[in-house]
């Protein structure tokens, strides 16, 4: 995969999170959101590619734009295969809170697995953790194993969990062990990304969240060298049965970063509000500034862009 393909969907992210700027804090969810997608959408043209979307806005028959399925790009170029979320965050958003992302994961086509719209019970750690955790074993195994990798306390851990009433008996034995615990309304993919940053002072995330985010976090994951595995858990029947149409037989299968993102990726974010790694969209007078991160699993290197938009001279994706 063109390793400059990374630097060329940052502008696509960048567009997203230009465009849902103004819906900061208005408490629209759904205007925010079309102004993501929509935007992100269009900005994918302008990448030399054949993409096609495998984790987007859901099914082709409920989601008008970047569906699963739904071919992006020019159509020449290399086959690629994306993983996105124009706006992982929409209430963050809505209510102008921090962490709200605009992300998308680039492999080669084929590589990432075409997850069930449904739950994934989730741990991610950073890369002195790698190779540690366990996923069936609980939460104070895990957090004794990551305790002793990163050389601290049990008591020193900061453990990030979605703020859900599913999550109670996860933060009451997270609580027993003797971890901290930052819990947080939305948004487990920058909390993904946060286990791998020591800036941020998240050692790991657990908890259940969308499946669909698992893969992208898997992809941020394998490109900054931590780790991270996914059991699906499914709502309903319903759910079940159209997993099993996507190839799925196993329902307790674990996976492994690997397994969720193979060969080489890419992940590509720009922030949308402020958040504990990147900064989120800041207006000056004609313009904005943005703040990205471009990585790629295949050499490591993870590059943070901040750019300067000046609206009166850049052709505009809807922002
Ligand atoms: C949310 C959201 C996450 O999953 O939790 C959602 O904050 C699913 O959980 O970032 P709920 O149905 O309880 O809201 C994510 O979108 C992604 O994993």
């Amino acid at each position: 995969m063109d390793r400059n393909l990374a630097l060329e969907f940052v502008r696509v992210t960048e567009a997203a999170a230009l465009a849902v700027a103004p819906w900061i804090g208005k408490g629209n969810e759904k205007a925010a959101d079309h102004a993501a997608v929509e935007s992100m959408r269009k900005a994918f043209d302008s990448i030399p590619f054949d993409g096609t979307i495998v984790i987007g806005e859901g099914e082709r028959d409920e989601a008008p734009m970047l569906f699963i399925g739904e071919k992006v790009g020019p159509g020449k170029g290399p086959k690629i295969d994306i993983a996105c979320d124009p706006l992982e965050g929409t209430t963050i958003t809505a209510l102008g809170r921090s962490e709200a992302l605009s992300v998308i994961a680039a492999a080669e086509e084929g590589n990432f697995l075409h997850a069930p719209d449904t739950y994934m019970d989730k741990i991610a750690v950073g890369p002195t953790a790698k190779g540690v955790i366990d996923i069936t074993k609980g939460a104070t195994w895990n957090l004794n194993e990551v305790a002793k990798a990163t050389k601290k306390k049990v008591s020193d851990l900061m453990v990030i969990i979605l703020d859900r009433p599913r999550h109670q008996d996860l933060i009451n034995e997270v609580r027993r062990a003797g971890a901290r615990i930052r819990l947080i309304g939305d948004g487990d993919v920058s909390a993904a990304i946060a286990t791998a940053r020591l800036e941020t002072g998240v050692d790991i995330l657990m908890g259940i969240g969308g499946a669909p985010e698992g893969v992208i976090a898997a992809a941020a994951m394998r490109c900054m060298g931590g780790d991270f595995q996914g059991i699906l858990k499914f709502r309903s029947d319903e759910e079940r049965n159209r997993a099993k149409t996507m190839g799925i037989t196993n329902e307790n299968r674990i996976y492994e970063m690997n397994d969720l993102a193979r060969g080489n990726v890419m992940f590509i974010a720009t922030g949308i509000t402020n958040g504990s790694y990147l900064q989120g969209v800041r207006y000056f007078a004609g313009g904005a500034h943005t703040h990205s991160v471009v990585m790629r699993s295949e050499t490591g290197t993870i590059r943070n862009i901040e750019a300067t938009h000046c609206f009166d001279l850049k052709p505009r994706y809807g922002w």
